[in-house]
């Protein structure tokens, strides 16, 4: 039964916002307190979305060129940053995580995503061929940018706004229409988008948000409907393998950015005070809630102990408590049902013979955040490679140390894993950072640094983690058809 006197999360179908009869309860994993109530999609709401941007394709929005579509992602940017604290706020209501961190990284991207596509889709490359042919005449051929049509956009809740934005700019910005599905889990950010698009004057059905969960519910009515022409989808390697299979029929064209077990490597030539701190960053920060966080650390036999210790210490400090409070590092995980997952690997990791060298269990605080999703950042060592703590994805603040002796060896180990999503090298040695880096099966390699993003670079994976490449021109053709025009002279 949805509670009185909080906000209700409606869909925003056709230009217009719109409620279904069943909600479900949207909490916030600080202190378990109700934020929302948020409708969710039956069938025939998504159906309606679907078929209202289906019919936006062929409206006003399809006239645009690429100018006057940039300059309403500017406005939509424009939008975003005039409410700017009610995008944190709600991005902090249903994440918990430090405001900091919420205008900083969430939002701040959120705007940049916007601006970024918008002028990157004016410099969208074309191709042109003078062909000859056996009368002397010849033949042109160039390839046009068409939009691929409806895109389906489905989110998770880790960055919420960031990674919605990511797909919603450069769908746009080619020209598609767009249904989008955020995580149940975080509705808020998205249903504040809807409102400045719908401010922006973007025409009815172009954009369409629809709330509700996966299997069963408005994640799979979309990924299910025929009329949808993509798929873009952020989240587990498991969920992407089943829409993979709700696809398959239709033939759709899909991309895929999915789950990680992302590795660090220190050498002993690194320094040693930036890569501590580095890993402290890349293992911890949003709680360990980031598809690129380092959850296996792998350390030059000669300076692990002190790596370890170092890092401890470092851990040890780390604060967690409310957003508002400027001193805090890390919030709570995503709910405790999300907590409950890590727990699992906390005990998991003890009957697998771990070492728990920080962290490992629950904080009391003795006040409301004791019905929040709270954990210790922890570090574990001691296990072998393949055991299940060390292969498989946990997705919260905690990551295992090994040591290593030789290059090679470390290569090895780190692409043992089903995942290839990104790595951090820590090396002063250049020779060796181009080397290695080269030999790493990921879509993504940092040396000396940690989620260091430039919009216009290939972000993705290999194996589990992901299928396609978006980033600068890999999202402008994955979100346009490239076509070929053939002219006999
Ligand atoms: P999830 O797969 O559980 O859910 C993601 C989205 O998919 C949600 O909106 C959910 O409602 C929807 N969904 C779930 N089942 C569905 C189904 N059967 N059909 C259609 N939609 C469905 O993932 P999550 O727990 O929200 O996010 C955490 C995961 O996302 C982690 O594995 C993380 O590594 C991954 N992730 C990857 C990247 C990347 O860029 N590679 C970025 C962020 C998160
Ligand atoms: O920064 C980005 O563009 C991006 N796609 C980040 C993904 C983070 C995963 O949690």
């Amino acid at each position: 039964m949805p509670a009185q006197n909080v906000p209700q999360i409606r869909h925003y179908v056709d230009g217009e916002f719109v409620a279904t009869a069943h909600a479900f309860a949207d909490r916030s994993p600080v202190d378990g307190r109700l934020v929302a109530n948020v409708c969710e999609a039956d069938e025939a709401t998504v159906d309606r979305a679907v078929q209202a941007a289906r019919r936006a394709l062929a409206g006003p929005w399809g006239q645009l060129d690429v100018q006057q579509r940039a300059a309403v992602l500017h406005r939509i940017a424009d939008g975003i940053e005039a409410r700017f604290d009610d995008f944190v706020a709600a991005e902090v209501g249903d994440t918990g995580r430090p405001l900091a961190q919420a205008r900083s990284l969430d939002v701040a991207r959120a705007i940049t995503n916007f601006r970024t596509f918008a002028d990157l889709a004016k410099t969208a490359n074309t191709e042109l061929f003078e062909t000859p042919t056996a009368d002397g005449a010849g033949a042109l051929n160039y390839t046009v940018r068409k939009p691929v049509g409806v895109v389906g956009i489905i989110s998770p809740w880790n960055l919420p706004l960031l990674l919605l934005t990511w797909k919603v700019a450069p769908a746009l910005a080619c020209g598609n229409t767009v249904v989008a599905k955020p995580s149940e889990e975080t509705p808020a950010s998205a249903a504040l988008l809807a409102e400045v698009i719908h401010a922006a004057g973007v025409p009815a059905g172009v954009f369409n948000l629809v709330h509700g969960f996966g299997g069963g519910s408005a994640g799979e009515f979309l990924t299910r409907h025929p009329d949808i022409d993509a798929i873009t989808f952020t989240g587990e390697s498991k969920t992407g393998s089943t829409i993979m299979r709700a696809v398959s029929d239709g033939v759709k064209e899909i991309s895929f950015e999915l789950g990680g077990k992302n590795a660090a490597v220190v050498f002993a030539d690194a320094d040693f005070d930036a890569a501590v701190a580095g890993v402290l960053r890349s293992s911890f920060t949003n709680a360990g809630q980031v598809c690129l966080c380092s959850e296996r650390v792998f350390v030059e036999r000669p300076i692990f102990d002190a790596f370890v210790a170092a890092l401890k210490a470092r851990a040890d400090a780390w604060r967690i408590g409310y957003p508002d409070d400027a001193e805090v590092d890390m919030g709570p995980l995503i709910s405790q049902g999300h907590r409950e997952k890590v727990l699992s690997y906390f005990r998991l990791a003890v009957e697998e013979g771990a070492t728990v060298v920080s962290g490992g269990t629950v904080p009391v605080f003795g006040d409301a955040r004791d019905h929040g999703a709270y954990v210790r950042p922890t570090i574990w060592t001691g296990l072998p490679d393949h055991a299940r703590c060390v292969t498989e994805e946990i997705f919260g603040p905690v990551c295992h140390i090994a040591p290593f002796d030789r290059e090679d060896e470390v290569i090895a180990r780190v692409n043992d894993s089903a995942y290839g999503l990104a790595c951090a090298l820590w090396t002063t040695n250049l020779a060796r950072a181009h080397r290695v880096a080269r030999q790493i099966r990921v879509g993504l390699t940092w040396v000396n640094t940690w989620y260091l993003r430039d919009l216009r670079t290939p972000f993705g994976g290999v194996g589990l983690s992901g299928l396609g490449r978006e980033g600068g021109r890999h999202s402008l053709d994955f979100y346009s058809e490239v076509a070929n025009i053939c002219i006999k002279l």
